[in-house]
């Protein structure tokens, strides 16, 4: 980013990448955010920028909040998160709607329908509604650094956060994108005046009369706003649409009119309405719920098809066609003699390891999102709940209050995830005299979105060396009274470890610390091998997993014969320290 400020004309930009670069030219000065697919990408962009002061936010509540911040000493502020991250930012979302801003405030929300990496595909543009601020959708990269810049202008001009709400399509494909300057835009700093930016009663209520008053200017301006707009064709079909479905449209009905909704929130009444009474068939063409349908149908427009359900999975050019009745879509050419590939734990991942234990121990798993998650797979299948970040420890907890036992059940938790929102719950299970074990996997990273650093790596965003926060010690604080931290390669001890949390009447905390192995590619250890002598053929080295360990049996042979793949081995030892024959050993180093 910061190589393009003196701008060569045009560049090919990631609908996050032009995102960060739309904030960056209109002069954004803090941007915060958590890290979450598909929205990750805009703050590492934005990262490298000297110009911006850029930060991982222990969350994302605390990301809008940081930003709020600094919106309301006057600097150009934006917060990005993924789809479920606005759940978390909710409650900062709703007020700072009331107080509105000084400098402008920008909400990126990248949603994520069809699930590629989410725990469900909630529409946001709901939330747009809910809290009563202007929402923005581009449909391209040109559109998303456009939008973006165009958001803060908004924001001064209304009083108001603007959300800029992307999806998966969107964030992740490339177009070309025309640069320009960055402008500077200095804070004007921070100015008493409590009846704006102190929400009590009293003065909330004259705030929200406010923001009634705000949402009717918003909907007159957004009736001539250029961010909207009709693209005039056959008039026998006219298709109202926005964000991504515009790109398949164009694609399956190239003639069709279309009304291109840039701003989804508030929408121009007048213009839908002149734009039905312009065409004889009229579509509304969208992705999730029937958002924009319903609110047109709202405003006695009648539409030619009948009302719709809310659609799960993503919408796909081929969908879009059979709707509209239009060109057949091109179809990506079928994939089917390709081999599954799950995603799978890397091989010497350390959450397999303490997955392996749980898995032996035989108890539920109260789990969290993380990349030991895919701990819910065969053959490990120790996952038992997944709910939403930092769940883990308050379902645990819920569990063991119905059935009065927490001697059969563990609550994971991975180190990203106990610091965004796992403390709270570890507040309450030692406030509520609970015995949970709580086991925080610290793979000293957030490995599944990139790894990504956060308050216990020791560094920033941009990379600069600070505290970096002992979970030990903080486990400790909140009163816990046993706290052990064990490498979880030493499975037996770790298994000890374990068995003894789930013997105790009261709380107990594991970190099972082992540094996330793509980290440390460059110390390699010794790979394994089986010695087929002394191997018994159980299987038990095949249970947890490994891609490296392979079930070599051949054909019709009964005894299980095993082998340790050297390409892929990354010399953890556990299946070693798995094997009841002592027949894996370390394999000689090469000549
Ligand atoms: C509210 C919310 N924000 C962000 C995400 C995206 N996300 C899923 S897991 C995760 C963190 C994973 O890190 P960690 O807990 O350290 O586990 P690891 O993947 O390193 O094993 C993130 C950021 C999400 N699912 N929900």
């Amino acid at each position: 980013m910061a190589k393009t400020t003196t701008a060569p004309a045009r560049a090919l930009l990631s609908g996050d990448e032009a995102i960060a670069r739309g904030a960056f030219e209109a002069g954004v000065k803090v941007a915060t955010a958590y890290p979450g697919t598909p929205a990750t990408e805009i703050l590492e962009a934005l990262a490298p920028c000297p110009e911006v002061y850029t930060e991982w936010a222990p969350n994302e509540k605390v990301a809008l909040e940081v930003a709020i911040g600094a919106s309301l000493a006057g600097a150009r502020a934006m917060c990005s998160m993924k789809h479920v991250g606005l759940n978390v930012a909710s409650d900062p979302l709703m007020t700072v709607s009331y107080t509105g801003v000084r400098g402008g405030l920008v909400i990126v929300t990248a949603d994520d329908p069809g699930m590629f990496s989410s725990q469900n595909e909630q529409d946001n543009r709901h939330y747009a509604r809910l809290a009563k601020v202007p929402m923005l959708e581009p449909s391209d990269s040109q559109e998303a650094k456009e939008f973006a810049a165009e958001a803060f202008e908004i924001s001064e001009q209304f009083d108001t956060p603007v959300i800029v709400r992307i999806t998966t399509r969107i964030a992740h494909s490339n177009s070309l994108v025309t640069l320009a300057e960055r402008r500077e835009h200095e804070p004007s700093g921070f100015r008493r005046d409590p009846a704006k930016t102190t929400m009590v009663p009293a003065n909330a209520r004259r705030r929200h009369e406010l923001v009634e008053q705000r949402t009717k200017a918003l909907a007159e301006w957004a009736e001539t706003c250029h961010l909207n707009r009709i693209e005039r064709g056959d008039k026998r079909v006219g298709v109202i649409v926005s964000g991504v479905a515009y790109q398949y449209v164009k694609e399956v009905r190239p003639r069709a009119s279309v009304l291109k909704l840039g701003v989804t929130n508030p929408l121009p009444v007048k213009l839908v309405k002149r734009f039905a009474r312009s065409v004889e068939r009229l579509y509304v063409v969208e992705e999730l719920d029937p958002y924009l349908e319903e609110q047109v149908r709202a405003m006695g427009v009648k539409l030619a098809h009948p009302p719709s359900a809310p659609r799960c999975g993503e919408l796909l050019p081929a969908a879009v066609g059979r709707f509209l009745g239009g060109r057949k879509a091109v179809a990506p050419a079928p994939a089917a003699d390709l081999p599954p590939r799950p995603p799978a734990l890397c091989p010497g991942c350390g959450h397999r390891a303490l997955l392996a234990v749980l898995k032996k121990l035989k108890v539920f798993v109260s789990g969290d999102i993380g990349c030991y998650t895919l701990g819910v797979q065969p053959p490990l299948q120790t996952m038992d709940t997944c709910i939403c970040m930092g769940a883990s420890i308050g379902v645990a907890l819920g569990v063991e209050k119905a059935t009065g036992r927490s001697d059969n059940m563990v609550a994971v938790i991975g180190d990203s995830t106990f610091i965004h929102s796992g403390i709270t719950p570890l507040v309450d299970v030692v406030y509520n005299r609970g015995a949970t074990t709580v086991i925080i996997l610290d793979n000293e990273t957030t490995a599944m979105t990139g790894h990504q650093n956060h308050p216990a790596t020791g560094k920033t965003a941009a990379g600069q060396a600070t505290h970096a926060l002992r979970m030990e010690d903080l486990a400790r604080a909140i009163g816990v009274p046993h706290v052990f931290v064990v490498d979880p390669y030493q499975v037996t001890e770790t298994e000890r470890v374990v068995r003894e949390a789930l013997g105790r009447d009261d709380p107990t905390v594991i970190i099972a610390r082992r540094r996330c192995v793509l980290l440390d590619r460059e110390r390699p250890r010794a790979p394994r091998r089986v010695d087929l002598d002394k191997c018994r053929g159980c299987g038990l080295c095949l249970s947890h997993g490994c891609p490296a360990v392979v079930d070599a049996t051949p054909p019709g042979e009964k005894k299980k014969r095993v082998e340790i793949a050297a390409h892929l081995c990354a010399g953890c030892g556990v299946c070693q320290a798995l094997c009841p024959s002592e027949a894996i050993e370390e394999a000689p180093a090469r000549g």
